[in-house]
């Protein structure tokens, strides 16, 4: 059984300035990741069994992040019912906006849960990831805790 228990899909290589800012959270909490290219559009097949197979994997959430006709998470998310959060990624000329529409506009049905476009949004996704985690995680949880203290300080410092 795979201990990774994140699994981070990316549109294109390019793609991995924005999401590298996931890993550093998931690598900070001590979780275990894979972080693969995969996209939509472009590889279809791949990206499909990738979602197919992430339960079977030992994943226990998925994150995507796509720039442009962003539709990485949505096509992930239909494959699966693994909680999965979309990232929309500012790597086309409309600056995240095309992705971010593209990534929250869920049909009901297919949820995608879609954080801010960017490094903040690939941030909080693994935030987020860690937070569903420590649902049954009380180590995690008490983690989570100190991270919001310490963040809490840090902006104390600044006044
Ligand atoms: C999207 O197109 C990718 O997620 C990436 O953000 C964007 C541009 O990809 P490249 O042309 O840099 O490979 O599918």
């Amino acid at each position: 059984m795979n201990k990774k228990q994140i699994l981070i899909v990316m549109g294109s290589s390019s793609d991995e300035k924005f999401m590298s800012e996931c890993a550093k959270i998931l690598d900070s909490f001590g979780i275990g990741y894979d972080m693969v290219v995969s996209s939509a559009h472009r590889t279809p097949q791949k990206t499909r069994e990738i979602a197919v197979k992430a339960k079977e994997s030992g994943y226990r959430v998925i994150i995507a992040g796509a720039g442009g006709a962003a539709h990485l998470a949505g096509v992930i998310a239909s494959e699966t019912v693994l909680p999965v959060i979309g990232v929309p990624l500012p790597s086309s000329h409309l600056s995240g906006m095309d992705a971010l529409l593209s990534t929250v506009q869920m049909p009901g049905g297919i949820p995608v849960a879609t954080v801010a476009i960017g490094e903040p949004g690939a941030k909080n996704a693994g935030l987020l990831a860690v937070e569903i985690l420590a649902l049954t995680d009380e180590s995690l949880h008490k983690k989570l805790l100190e991270y919001r203290h310490t963040l809490a300080m840090s902006v104390e410092k600044k006044k």
